[in-house]
């Protein structure tokens, strides 16, 4: 289903569910949204938003943000003091594709740990908890993400997320949730966000990505985390006046959207299936359960940017995340006519090479 007026059948973007465009709905509901001054708290369409944020996530307040990175950094500035390091799996967002924030604002150091698909579990995490040495610097954050962006989409199971967040807490540390995509988490576990994430401090995700609005996310917590936060938020210019007209947006992308998204994942699937039949392309079909696919092209003997070169060239969008491997992401801007001409496209560039297996 375009989301559009004025749709571009000649382009299939999967570089990432970030490109989807506001829906005709959105559009009404931003051109008549109520509005006021929210960096003095009177929005109302804001305040109805986060109070609908919060009531979802089953936390005391929520607070609307521009962007995720925004979201992420303030959570970790909040929960930490310069000099800390933040436990987090070695592909997250936090630390690869937040612009270094965690040492420029917060002044602390990542402690990057590998994990299988991107899916940390407690013991992983406890090696990599400082010792209490006064010549050590200590553990401030741990710090989740569910589904893990990097690792291709991949979802937490609710006991190892519980587990993490419990022992953490044990430990006298805080969990930070990246939720970008907890709603695709959610569907693919067929759990609600609140069940899925409760146990974590702090959550933030997104509605701008798979849920279709044009801006925002939000962070969600207590009052003491949400009053804090809202304080760093204005440090960094992020607070936004009449952002009703974008909170309006983000309503109908919360309350409706999610239940489309098990559309996306449905295509996701059906494009890994076929990546799979590819020679030269390595990717576990399996493991596809959410709307990313991350695949390695070795074996056809170009680089993935030569690829994705190349693909675009059929108008076909994708994205080389290193020299070796490509990710692609369904979403609502994309239907399965769309997804069988990106297979086919990469069919015509790929289909000659090396076949080299189906495993990884
Ligand atoms: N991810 C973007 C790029 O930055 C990679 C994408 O295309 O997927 N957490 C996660 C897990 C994310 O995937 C992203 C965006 C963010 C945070 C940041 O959100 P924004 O882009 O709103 O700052």
């Amino acid at each position: 289903m375009p989301s559009q007026s004025e749709p571009r059948p000649s382009i299939v973007d999967l570089r990432s569910d970030t490109v989807t465009r506001p829906t005709p709905e959105m559009r009404r509901a931003m051109a008549e949204a109520e509005v006021g001054d929210d960096v003095y708290g009177e929005d109302p369409t804001v305040n109805r938003l986060e109070h609908r944020a919060a009531k979802i996530f089953g936390r005391e307040a929520a607070l609307f943000v521009p962007s995720g990175t925004m979201g992420n950094q303030i959570a970790i500035k909040v929960h930490t003091r310069p000099g800390q390091e933040i436990i987090c799996e070695e592909r997250a967002h936090i630390f690869n594709y937040e612009m270094a924030m965690l040492a420029h604002f917060s002044g602390c150091l990542a402690r990057p740990v590998p994990a299988l698909d991107g899916i940390l579990t407690w013991d992983r995490v406890e090696r990599a908890i400082a010792p209490k040495i006064y010549y050590r610097a200590q553990t401030g954050l741990i710090s989740l993400e569910n589904t893990h962006n990097m690792a291709g989409g991949t979802v937490y199971p609710a006991e190892v997320f519980n587990d993490i967040c419990e022992r953490a807490h044990q430990a006298g540390l805080p969990v930070h949730l990246d939720g970008a995509r907890i709603f695709n988490a959610a569907t693919a576990l067929g759990k609600p966000v609140a069940q899925i994430s409760g146990k974590a401090d702090s959550v933030m995700f997104c509605l701008s990505k798979g849920l279709g609005a044009p801006v925002g996310s939000l962070l969600v917590g207590s009052r003491a985390f949400i009053d804090q936060a809202r304080v760093y938020r204005k440090s960094l210019g992020g607070g936004m006046r009449q952002a009703g007209v974008l909170a309006a947006a983000g309503l109908i992308a919360l309350e409706k959207m999610p239940a489309r998204l098990a559309e996306d994942h449905a295509n996701a699937k059906f494009v890994a299936a076929g990546l799979a039949q590819i020679p030269g392309l390595r990717l576990d079909a399996s493991k596809v359960i959410t709307n990313i696919l991350v695949f390695n092209v070795a074996g056809t003997g170009m680089t993935s940017f030569d690829i994705c070169k190349k693909l675009a060239e059929h108008g076909v969008l994708a994205s080389g995340i290193d020299s070796e491997h490509i990710r692609m992401v369904t979403h609502m801007d994309v239907d399965r006519a769309g997804c069988t001409r990106a297979l086919e496209a990469v069919q015509a560039m790929c289909g000659h090479g090396r076949r080299v297996g189906a495993a990884d």
